[in-house]
């Protein structure tokens, strides 16, 4: 084993029921920049990742696409370990919690748990969020889950339980004598909160569904999703095995230095996994850091809210490095920042092309221009200008580590950018081209030493940032004449490092600018993949029917008074469908109760405006007076229905759903048709007497 001080850090492992998008990608490329840091600050750095594979939710979604949850949950995880490896991700070791090794482990926990007399069997009678895999105590049927306001399900079971009340003092304790267990301090005083106004035990295994670990010794049982998925953390490193190696694995990385989540998985993270570690006597991770969310067109990016954007887009246009660095400079650490494509792609022109590419773009030309490539002897004589450059750049060098260390990356970079300006700023001052020009020694030897500076400069920005932007920090690195990066030893650098008489190599553009035609064709890529899901009938049908069941009516109900239908198509529509499924209400015997039916608000709309989408023959848009406002409404009846006449009709819109994207068209409502045939031909529910456009249906 390593004798060098070791690091550990894990993403969150990603449920497998969504495709990856930016989001998953923001905490995956967070842990893999401090990842790379700790290694080239010499540390035995071990980066996890992996996916969530069990429980209800994915239970219940690969039923929906129709296939085995083991074949629907492969395709899946297939997809985030393969962007990652596109991303050149370094990741240590992906886990699924579908592997042997993971379901050994989490049967260990669990028996330690129960040798420590901290499980017991009784019955849990409440209410249940599938798509949280979230127990919601106090709260009656029906009621909204308090984290995605999704209704619970009332579950009536035997459960085995975990003695989390006999915990509350101990976590309290914890999180005062180690202030840094959570970070930022917000989500500690939370948390802190939480965990005072008291704690009840948590049922920890299931019976009502089959995909899942089994407790050990009671396969009726399977253990509650959550405590699985937290046990990757100590599975992946050899927890529950009995291999000598493993063994020793686990003794030298455990525990993790660094649990890395988005905020909404805290109280997993902050109260239930250490409550379990502690009942279980083993260490304590030394932090669990949560960031804010990645918003996108003003709400949280989720496959549930239809606005995610793929990384594979941008990976597409612009490739992964403008991605790491637009994430990590734009978004304030632990708040919730926004992404667009223009902010994109300005940061990456501001930044990259003009500051960064353009200072070793120049510098190094000059370089082989003017010195035969090789770095030049800088002069004696410093000026002041010169002065100020090292100075800023040891400066700089103490800087970026003291925030990096603290997760401000964006201050971070912010600080590394000043010295990029300055440098490039000093160029345009000193005009080496003019000096190159003139006739004499000095001329010369003042060349050199402007050209040596900012060479030094370039290389110590280049070594610093190199975490964040590895591809192509490493191709300036070899354009400077230094090898391989990958062997720069972080800990060593300072001002004056740059060897004279080095021979740069080739000199190429690494950050060719983008412009409007780059943003235009990032979001075509992105149309076109939501119309190739959103426009096959059978995912319409389903992602409306998840919205729907959002507010309250069941995902069946709603599909077949949508204006879309179709068979079901399973590639297309397997996510769909799993989204659907996971946030169907209590339904018993297919009977809803009234109250779910309430919370879905119908009403009279008459059409005002409505045309053909371009490039999609099944869309129409229309604006829809309902009243109170004029909505933009989007819908697949453009083959039932000329859009003339629809003008001045009086239609039923469903005006409480989730707004949603079609076509990069916001569609501010549903619109309520029967469904016929199999080919699920629309007709659009009316009126035989006249009503009043904004009329609630009840
Ligand atoms: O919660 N902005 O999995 P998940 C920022 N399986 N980060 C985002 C994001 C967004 N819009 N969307 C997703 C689970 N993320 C559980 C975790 S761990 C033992 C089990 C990132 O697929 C962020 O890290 O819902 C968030 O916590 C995680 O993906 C949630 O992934």
């Amino acid at each position: 084993m390593d004798r060098r001080e070791k690091f550990y850090i894990t993403t969150p492992i990603y449920y497998v029921n969504a495709h990856p998008h930016i989001g998953h990608t923001y905490t995956t490329i967070v842990c893999d920049a401090i990842a790379r840091r700790q290694r080239m600050m010499g540390m035995d750095t071990f980066f996890l990742t992996g996916t969530d594979e069990h429980g209800q939710k994915i239970e219940r979604s690969a039923n929906a696409a129709g296939c085995s949850p083991q074949k629907f949950v492969d395709k899946i995880a297939a997809e985030f370990r393969q962007l990652w490896d596109r991303m050149k991700l370094s990741y240590d070791d992906f886990i699924r919690t579908t592997e042997p090794r993971h379901a050994r482990g989490v049967q260990a926990l669990f028996t330690r748990l129960q040798e420590k007399g901290y499980i017991y069997k009784g019955s849990y009678s409440g209410q249940y969020c599938v798509f949280d895999e979230l127990y919601v105590d106090a709260a009656g049927p029906g009621a909204p889950c308090p984290e995605c306001g999704r209704p619970t399900e009332t579950v009536h079971e035997e459960n085995y339980f975990f003695k989390l009340s006999a915990m509350e003092d101990r976590l309290l304790k914890l999180y005062n004598e180690q202030p840094d267990f959570i970070r930022p301090e917000t989500r500690r005083n939370e948390v802190m909160a939480f965990v005072r106004s008291g704690l009840r035990d948590l049922s920890v295994s299931r019976t009502t569904f089959k995909w899942g670990i089994p407790v050990p010794g009671d396969p009726k049982h399977v253990i509650y999703v959550w405590l699985d998925a937290l046990a990757n953390y100590i599975t992946a490193i050899g927890f529950g095995s009995d291999d000598p190696k493993d063994k020793k694995k686990f003794e030298h990385y455990w525990p993790a230095d660094v649990h890395m989540i988005g905020k909404e998985i805290v109280r997993f993270h902050c109260v239930y996994w250490p409550a379990f570690l502690l009942a279980a006597e083993l260490p304590l991770p030394k932090s669990i850091v949560a960031h804010g969310w990645l918003l996108f067109e003003e709400s949280k990016m989720s496959k549930s809210r239809g606005n995610i954007v793929r990384s594979e887009t941008i990976l597409d246009t612009l490739g992964a490095d403008p991605l790491r660095y637009f994430l990590l400079r734009e978004i304030v650490f632990g708040s919730d920042g926004s992404f667009s494509f223009d902010a994109l792609v300005q940061r990456f022109n501001a930044d990259l092309a003009n500051g960064l590419g353009n200072l070793s773009s120049r510098t190094l030309s000059m370089i082989a221009r003017y010195f035969e490539g090789e770095v030049p002897y800088p002069s004696k004589e410093h000026m002041a200008d010169d002065q100020a450059i090292a100075t800023l750049a040891d400066d700089t060098i103490e800087a970026f580590h003291a925030h990096f260390e603290q997760f401000q990356f964006s201050r971070a970079l912010e600080t590394a950018w000043a010295l990029v300006s300055a440098v490039n700023k000093y160029i345009v001052e000193n005009e080496p081209w003019t000096l190159a020009e003139k006739p004499g020694q000095d001329a010369r030897a003042r060349l050199a030493t402007v050209l040596y500076t900012s060479a030094e400069a370039l290389r110590v920005v280049t070594a610093l940032v190199h975490p964040v932007i590895p591809e192509s920090t490493a191709r300036i690195w070899q354009q400077l004449g230094l090898g391989d990066i990958g062997k720069f030893d972080l800990r060593q650098l300072r001002w004056g490092q740059l060897p004279i008489a080095t021979k740069v190599g080739k000199v190429e553009p690494v950050f060719p600018r983008a412009d409007n035609s780059t943003i235009q064709r990032m979001q075509q890529m992105e149309q076109e993949r939501s119309t190739v899901s959103e426009t096959k009938p059978a995912t319409a049908e389903v992602q409306a029917a998840g919205t729907a069941a959002q507010a309250g009516q069941p995902a069946a109900q709603a599909a077949t008074g949508s204006a879309f239908a179709a068979p079901a198509d399973i590639s297309a529509s397997v996510l769909a469908a799993a989204e659907a499924s996971s946030a169907q209400p209590t339904v018993s015997n297919n009977k809803i109760t009234i109250d779910d039916f309430l919370k879905v608000e119908l009403r009279v709309g008459e059409v005002k405006v409505a045309e053909r989408v371009k490039g999609a023959d099944k869309l129409l848009r229309m604006e829809v007076d309902i009243g109170s406002e004029v909505r933009q409404i989007v819908a697949g009846i453009a083959k039932a229905y000329e859009p003339e006449k629809l003008i001045g009709r009086k239609v039923v819109i469903v005006a409480n759903l989730q707004p949603r994207k079609l076509r990069g068209l916001e569609s501010q409502g549903m619109i309520v048709a029967a469904s016929l045939g199999d080919e699920g031909q629309p007709v659009l529910a009316g009126f035989l007497e006249d009503v009043p456009v904004g009329a609630k249906l009840k």
